[in-house]
């Protein structure tokens, strides 16, 4: 029994020295010291042995079973060593590889003169102020002085979704939502879409980008909305830059005017940028017209403000010298990468 004993424990090292994988010593434990292993049938045998004998083997006995669970277990810890190690290997991470090229995005060109404009007015107080776009005839027309049938209609006109709803065709319904919800003194921008139903060319398209503004307070001159938009113009195009108001007509302002600034490319001498004028048109503006005052609950009596608009595209060809507005919504990277 003894030299059997000692056969068993002589495999069990063999079997331990070949192994590759954790797996398998498992197998191998169950094998010798399982409830049908070899250890535990030769266990089971010694009720046949003499007293005598019975201790010695048992104590043999044991030293093999206890051999066997060290060996198993260091056995384990080697495996798992070397495991570690081919997974560190395996996942090495060369740190003076070349790192793959991420594009970064940029600010679209309308979107750089939107911020470039908000924040000039952010600069004098201005608070920004947005609004829906598809929008009640009310809001957009009637509250502005232009009633059904207006003649001004025709050149704003619009897409409908019923008689009342539309798509707003500038950004002062904004403006007269606030006026309804606010009580003066208001100083507000207004930046974003609006749409006209004009056919597509390089000077026209039926979504567009406005920026308008309005100023209401107890005594708001001519005065004020000059010097503000030339504050606003030495801002943008330069100091030297000079503007001029010449009388227009929006149903919406009493006395109504278009704004040019000296033009940025000659300076006023006459040039191709501004086809000899020395004056390039960037925006409309206006005192605010007593009837919208009295229509958004604001007393003329009391108060007075001026507003004006500007078309962002409009601006934003000008500044970068584009001849084309549809180069704006092509998405174009060659184009968009220039900004
Ligand atoms: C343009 C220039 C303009 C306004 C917009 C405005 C807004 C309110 C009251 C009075 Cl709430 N006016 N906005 C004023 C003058 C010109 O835009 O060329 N528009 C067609």
């Amino acid at each position: 029994m003894k030299q059997q004993l000692e056969e068993i424990m002589q495999r069990a090292k063999e079997k331990l020295s070949l192994v590759k994988e954790k797996s398998e010593l498992e197998e191998i434990r169950l094998a010798f010291l399982g409830k049908k292993g070899e250890l535990t049938a030769i266990l089971k045998g010694m009720g046949a042995l003499s007293a005598e004998e019975r201790p010695k083997i048992g104590q043999i006995a044991n030293q093999v079973r206890e051999y066997i669970e060290e060996a198993i277990e260091s056995k384990g810890i080697e495996l798992s060593a070397k495991e570690l190690e081919q997974k560190l290997k395996a996942e090495k991470v060369d740190v003076t590889m070349p790192s793959k090229k991420t594009m970064i995005g940029g600010r679209h060109p309308l979107s750089s003169v939107i911020e470039e404009i908000s924040r000039i007015f952010i600069g004098m107080g201005y608070e920004i102020a947005e609004g829906p776009e598809v929008e009640l005839d009310y809001y957009n027309f009637e509250a502005l002085n232009t009633p059904k049938n207006h003649p001004a209609r025709d050149a704003q006109d619009t897409f409908y979704f019923t008689e009342n709803i539309l798509l707003r065709s500038q950004t002062s319904p904004v403006q007269a939502r606030v006026m309804q919800s606010q009580k003066p003194p208001i100083k507000i921008i207004c930046p974003g879409k609006v749409y006209r139903a004009d056919e597509i060319d390089a000077t026209h398209s039926p979504v567009f980008h406005q920026i308008e503004g309005l100023v209401i307070d107890k005594g708001v001159t001519m005065g004020d909305l000059k010097g503000t938009l030339e504050l606003f113009a030495k801002n943008i195009f330069g100091e030297s830059t000079k503007i001029r108001l010449r009388p227009h007509h929006f149903p919406f302002t009493e006395p109504s005017c278009e704004v040019d600034v000296s033009c940025w490319s000659c300076g006023g001498e006459g040039c191709r940028t501004c086809k000899g004028e020395g004056w390039i048109e960037i925006l409309g503006a206006g005192m605010v017209h007593p009837n919208v005052l009295k229509e958004c609950g604001i007393d003329p009596e009391v108060y007075s403000g001026f507003a004006f608009g500007l078309g962002v595209e409009r601006t934003a060809m000008g500044r970068f010298g584009i001849k084309d507005l549809r180069l704006f919504y092509e998405n174009d990277l060659r184009f968009l990468k220039q900004f």
